[in-house]
Parts: structure tokens; C-alpha cells; sequence
């Protein structure tokens, strides 16, 4: 896109005109983001268009992300930097007295996800977007988001998050692309005169699916998909008196709020409902779609590629049979043919509890034309693999067993691609979670190692970093992070390690303003900045990361004058509502910031941030500035992560499990370049196996540890008395199911480690540069790619 200076002058003041009929000094910063954000729409718009009609014309097979979340970020300057109009806007507005990094700030976070599988969402819909994939993101258009978090004597509260409170720039409402979803009453099939059934349905509640398009900008190639985000409304011309306001509450329900519920039983009905409605809101018009272009439903899977992002979409598969069938008059056999074709299901989790399953009774009380399909799959599974596989492993395998429809099942059953998010998680799913399914269909199974877009993670969130790194291996690294490990020549360069470690200054200096501003804390910017930033979950074992501060708050009390290597430990984390032991956790880093932050004994030397409301703007700031990055999951336990890879990318060490992806960071980066350490997956299905884990031999065996744990219950730290108890007896009582406990002393052994190297400046970042030198092979578009070739069969662009 190119747009001189001048230009982009009378143009913004022509937006500021247009929309607010006033002069540029009469706005706020939001009102200048709004009339910025209009521009830059109005400068993409032509491509946009033109994206669309280019598919259409070439017959381009579409991808369709479906997800239920999707974590984009701010957009305005991933759009900016994407059309290549940073600059040009940068002094444009500088030119009229205004700030782009003021005007940035007024724009909020869109509040639709809650973790690392919205994350990668994001990440994806950019990559396909800059490869030149036709490709669709599908998700839900939740009003108020995921919560804003708040802490109230150290207790996480959740407000309502208002982020479309003025507006969202970027989105289009759609409404003439509406469609109808059904849900309860009663379907019977009625006998048709040519001899086929159709479904009759009686009493049905319908809510009417509106459709918000947001363009997904590709980097530097013109090419604009679409995210689309579906929201429940009453149905038009509908007869308004015939609903009572419980119904209308209800379809409000729907798309009013993201349920991060991993743990899961609140809200159930509401959580189904929404599953539905956006899976077939977007099936429905991934269909008429394609009727619009084509004859018939027959070259339907040349066209189209549907994934599964998560369990959580997979109704996707009953809903296209549906349509297929009922609506386009296809067998059952075509069908099916068709809906295996076109689908592919990643799994992001082995976590039992996190493997969705639906009551049959909730479900085909809800959806009863899909219940009879799935129970039809069901009945088709059972018939065609008895023989085969016997009856034990079917029904052990079938998407209905026990009393409930098996998402994870059905997802395998009906798509032609399984994947995990690293080799290690594929390795679980093939010979664990979902070994009985891996027997049936052993070819369906492939490895997708997750990968971050370095666009907003590295170019927009580190411009420091960028551009030392322009300055000495050249640009290309932005279109093509594998060149990246073209720094590895500057290993032995003084001047550029001495560049790199001015650069994790500089974004120390601006996270340290940050939590100045919002936390009223100072932290000293020569501390190691020691960075966990993901969901509260206790498998992720924040615990971990607080027994070592209160080893080094001891160790500090003990010996007062003894030197200490300086350290900032920063938490962001936002705990499920209902995960009442996770918010045990956050009360409890609560207290520990409390306890040694103002302790005079401490001084500077040790302090705990923990950020509130940890979203993809702070990451932003935090990720940048971190030293030391925790990853320190039970191992088996985290499928991949994403956050390892963006802190990697910036060049911190990584003090790692070897878990998900962690095992190839290592790898790619070398293990003397990071901080391996505790029970491999092996030691811990051995302990399963055997069941002879005590967590009370470490605890007896260790002073240290034993001291730390009587810590939460002995009124060492003030203000826990409730929720020290509960994690000392999920240690000790319940036996410590993370295995906190056994992996405490390796933990700490490389915490020590980490002080003692890191005096040695030029040797860290030695070490932070075969960092960000390996982190290339972590690149989105790598990931992508590799979709695109296994999964999707679609064409792209290549990155060199
Ligand atoms: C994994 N979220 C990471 C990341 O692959 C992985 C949301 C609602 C209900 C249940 N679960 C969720 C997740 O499961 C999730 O975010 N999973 C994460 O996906 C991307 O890197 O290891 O935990």
C-alpha cells in the first residue's frame, strides 16, 4: 500500500471531518484511533474486495477455522505494519501534533479468548492471510468477552469486559448473510413422495445468527480475508410479543459472554448452545456459499476445508450431514464421503477434564435432528468395526458411550486429519488419550508443532530488537524468521551482544514504567526479569514458581547481608471462574507479592508483579523484557505452549520441563542455552503405573522444601489462612497430583544456576541469541504451511 505523507494528512483530517464534524483538537486519543482505524479500512478496502472476488474467480478451496475463540490483539498497528504504512502514518500524525503510540493505547483488546488455543487462532488466521491461503476464520462474537480481572485483597474478581463499549472499528455487520439456528422442539422425518424422509420440526426455539466480518490483513501482499464472528439475535419480522423475556434472555445468553470453564458442569446447556449456534451459523453459510458458485454438492470437498479448532467446534461434522441430507438431498454415503473430505480436528489437550462430553439427555433435548445423525454415526461406527475391531475397543471408541455424546470421538470419526500441537502430545494422543482411536485409523494422525507470528510478537512488540537485528543480517528475517539463525555468526560479536542486552534494557525500562503506573510498584531494571504468563491451572504449576520465591525470601531473611542476584519474579494469569483452586493459587501469589514486596529486610532486591487482567496487549510489553521464561508444566501435561515460543523469540532462557513444546525449543536452541530440568514424561507414567508417588517423602526429605510448604500454613505468609491450608493438603493430603514436590529440587537447582550465570553478561546473551536465532523454526507461516500441504491441500505462498 502506498500512500505519501501528505496524503494520509488531508485524508485523516478528512475522517476526523466526516465523523465528528469538528477540528483535530476537539478529539480525544479514542476519537482519533476510530477515524485512523476508518482510514485504514478505507485504504484496505479495495483489497478486501478484491481477495474475495480473486477466490471466487480462481475457484480457490476455502479453509475455515472454527473456533471458539479467537485472541487477535489490538489491531491497528498489526494492520499498519501488514499494508506497510507504519511510518508513513507514524510521521503523518506526528506532522498534525499526534502520537501513534497514544493513539495505539485507546484501542481495547477484543475480549473473545481466554488462552493459548485463541492465541493460535490469531496466529494462524495471520499466517494464512500473509501465505496467500484463502482462508476463514468462524467464531462467536461474544459481547462481553472473557472477564476483566481484577484483584481485590489479592482475590481475583471478574467484571463484565465492555470492550465493544464504543464501537469495534474494525468489524462489519452483515446482516443480509443472517441465518436461522434451530434448537429443542420435536423433529420426526416425514415420508416424502419420492420415497425419501424429511425432517418436520415442531415447537423449535430460533435465533437468528448475524454475521460481523473482521479483515485479516496478509503481510505485504494485498491479499484481506475475513474472520467472521457470529451474534445471537431474536429472528426478524419475528412476532416480538410471542417471546417472553426469559426467551429473549436466553438468545442473548448465547453470544454474551466466553465461558472459560475449564473445569467445567457451570453452565453446560449454555455452553452446548453456543457450540452450535456458531457451528451452524458457519457451516450454513459456508454452504450457501458455495451453492452460489456451484452445481450441486459434488465438488463440494475440492472447495472446501473445514478444521476443528478444539473440541468445541465439532458439531460441524453432524451439522454439515445435516444440511447435506435434509437440505441437498445427498445419501448418507455421499454424505459422509463428503463431511470426512473436508474435515480435520487438532487437538490442544490430553487433560481428561478438558475432553468435552455432553449428557445424552441435555443434547438430544437441544438438538434433535443432530442427536439422531450422531446417533446414526454412532450405529454406523459400531456396525463396521465390530467385525474388524471387536466390541470391546468400538464401544470403548464410539461417539456415544456411557450415557454421553464423545466430541473428541465424533471429531476423529468424522474428519480425515487428527493432529497434536507437538510431537510429544501427538506421541500421548496416538498411544494414551486416544489410543483405541489411533488402532481404528492409525493414517488419520499427524504432528502440527504450534507456531507464533513474529509480526506482532517480535516486529511489533520489540521494534528495539528488530531493528538491531535489521542492522545486521538485513530485513528478510520478516518475511522469513528461518534466517534468523544467520545471527549465530555474531556469537563471538562483543558490540552486538552488548546491543542485545541495551535492547532487554530498554523494554525492562518500559515494563518497569508499567508496573510503576498500574501496580504503584518500583522495580530496578538490572534484576532478573523471571516471566510466567499463561492460564491459572494447576497442572501449569505457578505453585512451583512461589516456592522458589519464598526459597529466595528465606534465603534473604537467613542471611541479610549475603549477596543476591536481584531478582523481579512477573505473573499474569487469569484463573476459570469456577476453578476454585486456581484462584487459591492467585490469592496466594497475591500474598507472597505482599509479604516480600514490603518487606524492608528485602529491600529491592526481590519483588513479585503480578499484573492484573493478563491479556495480548500486556504480553506485549512483558514478553519483551523477560530473562528467564518458566515453562514448567508437570510433563505431559501442556500439549505444546505458545508462550515459550514468543518468550523465546525475545531472547529469554527458557527454564523448562520437558513437556510439549519445550522438548523442541531445547532441542532447536541447544540445551546449554536453556534450563531443563525435572520429571520426564516417562518418570511420570512410571509413577501412574507403579502408584507409588509419595509427595511426603520429599517433603520429609527435604529442610528446605519442608519449610516452604509449612509456610502456607503456619502464618509465615499473612492473609492465606483458607487457601494455604488447600494447597498444603493438595500436597500433602491429596498427594500433590502435579508433582510439585518431586520436581522442586531440580527446579531449584537451575533457579540457582540461572543467578550465578546470569553475572555473566556477555555469556547470557550468547545464550539469548541462540535464543532468538533458533526461534525461526517457530514461525506461524512454517506451521501454517504445513497445514496447508497435509491437512487443507491448498495452495500458498512460499516464504523465500
Ligand atoms: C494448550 N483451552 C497449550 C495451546 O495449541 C497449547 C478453552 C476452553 C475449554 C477448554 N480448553 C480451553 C485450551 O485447551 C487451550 O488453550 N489449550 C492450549 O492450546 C495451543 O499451546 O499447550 O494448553
Amino acid at each position: 500500500m502506498t500512500v505519501t505523507c501528505a496524503q494520509f494528512k488531508r485524508d485523516f483530517l478528512a475522517e476526523i471531518k466526516t465523523l465528528y464534524a469538528t477540528t483535530l483538537n476537539d478529539t480525544s486519543p479514542l476519537d482519533q484511533l476510530i477515524a485512523l482505524g476508518h482510514l485504514v479500512r478505507r485504504y484496505d478496502g479495495p483489497n478486501w474486495a478484491k481477495t474475495a472476488r480473486a477466490y471466487q474467480t480462481q475457484h480457490r478451496k476455502q479453509v475455515y477455522y472454527f473456533s471458539i475463540e479467537f485472541l487477535p490483539g489490538r489491531l491497528l498497528m498489526a494492520n499498519l505494519l501488514n499494508l506497510n504504512l507504519v511510518t508513513t502514518v507514524r510521521h503523518g500524525l506526528k506532522e498534525l501534533g499526534l502520537d501513534l503510540d497514544q493513539i495505539r493505547q485507546a484501542e481495547p483488546d477484543p475480549a473473545l479468548g481466554n488462552g493459548g488455543l485463541g492465541r493460535l487462532a490469531a496466529c494462524y488466521l495471520d499466517a494464512m492471510a500473509s501465505l496467500d491461503i484463502a482462508g476463514n476464520g468462524n467464531g462467536i462474537r461474544y459481547r462481553y468477552g472473557l472477564f476483566k480481572q481484577l484483584f481485590i485483597n489479592g482475590y481475583q474478581v471478574e467484571m463484565p469486559d465492555d470492550w465493544l463499549r464504543n464501537g469495534n472499528v474494525w468489524e462489519t455487520r452483515r446482516e443480509n448473510k443472517s441465518c436461522i439456528v434451530r434448537f429443542g422442539g420435536h423433529v420426526w422425518l416425514q415420508p416424502q413422495a419420492n420415497g425419501t424422509l424429511k425432517p418436520q420440526y415442531r415447537d423449535t426455539d430460533d435465533v437468528l445468527a448475524v454475521p460481523y466480518d473482521v479483515g485479516i490483513v496478509g503481510y505485504h501482499n494485498s491479499v484481506t480475508n475475513t474472520l467472521r464472528l457470529w451474534s445471537a439475535e431474536l429472528p426478524p419480522n419475528a412476532d416480538h410479543t410471542y417471546y417472553s423475556q426469559a426467551q429473549r434472555d436466553q438468545i442473548d445468553d448465547i453470544t454474551k459472554v466466553l465461558y472459560p470453564d475449564d473445569s467445567n458442569s457451570a453452565g453446560q446447556a449454555l455452553r452446548l448452545r453456543q457450540e452450535y449456534f456458531f457451528t451452524s451459523a458457519g457451516v450454513q453459510s459456508i454452504v450457501r456459499h458455495f451453492c452460489a458458485h456451484h452445481h450441486g454438492m459434488r465438488t463440494f470437498a475440492k472447495q472446501v476445508a473445514i478444521h476443528i479448532n478444539d473440541t468445541h467446534p465439532t458439531l460441524v461434522i453432524p451439522e454439515l450431514m445435516r444440511l447435506l441430507m435434509d437440505e441437498h438431498h445427498c445419501s448418507w454415503d455421499l454424505a459422509w464421503a463428503l463431511t470426512r473430505q473436508v474435515m480435520s480436528y487438532t487437538n490442544h489437550t490430553i487433560l481428561q477434564e478438558a475432553l468435552e462430553t455432553w449428557p445424552v439427555a441435555l443434547f438430544q433435548g437441544l438438538l434433535p435432528r443432530i442427536y439422531q445423525i450422531v446417533a446414526e454415526i454412532d450405529r454406523r461406527y459400531r456396525a463396521q468395526k465390530t467385525p474388524v475391531f471387536g466390541a470391546a475397543l468400538v464401544d470403548q471408541t464410539a461417539p456415544l458411550g456411557n450415557g454421553q455424546v464423545r466430541m473428541a470421538y465424533l471429531a476423529v470419526i468424522g474428519s480425515h486429519s487428527v493432529n497434536g500441537v507437538a510431537p510429544l502430545h501427538t506421541e500421548l494422543l496416538k498411544k494414551d488419550v486416544l489410543h483405541g482411536l489411533y488402532q481404528v485409523y492409525p493414517e488419520r494422525f499427524n504432528n502440527k508443532t504450534n507456531g507464533i507470528t513474529l509480526r506482532r510478537w517480535v516486529q511489533l512488540a520489540n521494534p528495539p530488537l528488530a531493528r538491531t537485528l535489521d542492522a545486521r543480517i538485513g530485513n528478510l528475517w520478516r518475511r522469513n524468521p528461518r534466517l534468523l539463525k544467520t545471527l549465530l555468526a555474531y556469537q563471538y560479536d562483543q558490540g552486538f551482544l552488548t546491543e542485545l542486552s541495551q535492547v532487554k534494557l530498554a523494554n525492562k525500562q518500559a515494563l518497569a514504567a508499567l508496573v510503576a503506573q498500574r501496580l504503584g510498584l518500583q522495580i530496578r531494571t538490572d534484576a532478573i526479569y523471571d516471566v510466567q504468563v499463561k492460564r491459572l491451572h494447576a497442572y501449569k504449576r505457578q505453585l512451583l514458581h512461589v516456592f522458589e520465591i519464598l526459597r529466595e525470601y528465606f534465603q534473604i531473611k537467613d542471611q541479610p547481608t549475603a549477596p543476591f542476584v536481584p531478582r523481579v519474579h512477573i505473573f499474569g494469569a487469569k484463573a476459570a471462574p469456577s476453578y476454585h483452586y486456581a484462584k487459591a493459587i492467585i490469592k496466594l501469589i497475591n500474598a507472597v507479592a505482599n509479604l516480600v514486596n514490603h518487606d524492608p529486610v528485602v529491600g529491592s532486591r526481590l519483588k513479585v508483579v503480578f499484573i492484573p487482567n493478563y491479556g495480548v496487549s500486556l504480553a506485549e510489553v512483558i514478553i519483551p523484557a523477560a530473562d528467564v521464561s518458566e515453562q514448567i508444566s508437570t510433563a505431559s501435561k501442556e500439549a505444546s505452549g505458545t508462550s515459550n515460543m514468543k518468550l523465546m523469540a525475545n531472547g529469554a532462557l527458557a527454564l523448562a520441563t520437558y513437556d510439549g513444546a519445550n522438548v523442541d525449543i531445547i532441542q532447536a536452541a541447544g540445551a546449554k542455552n536453556e534450563y531443563p530440568f525435572g520429571l520426564t514424561v516417562a518418570e511420570v507414567y512410571r509413577y501412574y503405573q507403579r502408584g507409588d508417588y509419595r509427595a511426603r517423602d520429599f517433603y520429609r526429605g527435604n529442610p528446605e522444601l519442608k519449610r516452604i510448604v509449612d509456610s502456607l500454613v503456619d502464618g509465615t505468609i499473612p492473609g492465606i489462612s483458607t487457601e494455604g491450608r488447600e494447597i498444603y493438603d493438595s500436597l500433602l493430603r491429596y498427594n500433590d497430583e502435579f508433582f510439585v514436590l518431586a520436581d522442586y529440587a531440580s527446579y531449584v537447582a537451575q533457579q540457582r544456576q540461572i543467578s550465578q550465570d546470569y553475572q555473566d553478561q556477555t555469556a547470557w546473551q550468547r545464550r539469548a541469541l541462540a535464543n532468538i536465532a533458533a526461534s525461526g523454526a517457530f514461525g506461524a507461516d512454517l506451521a501454517v504451511a504445513r497445514y496447508a500441504d497435509d491437512i487443507w491441500q491448498v495452495p500458498h505462498d512460499r516464504l523465500d
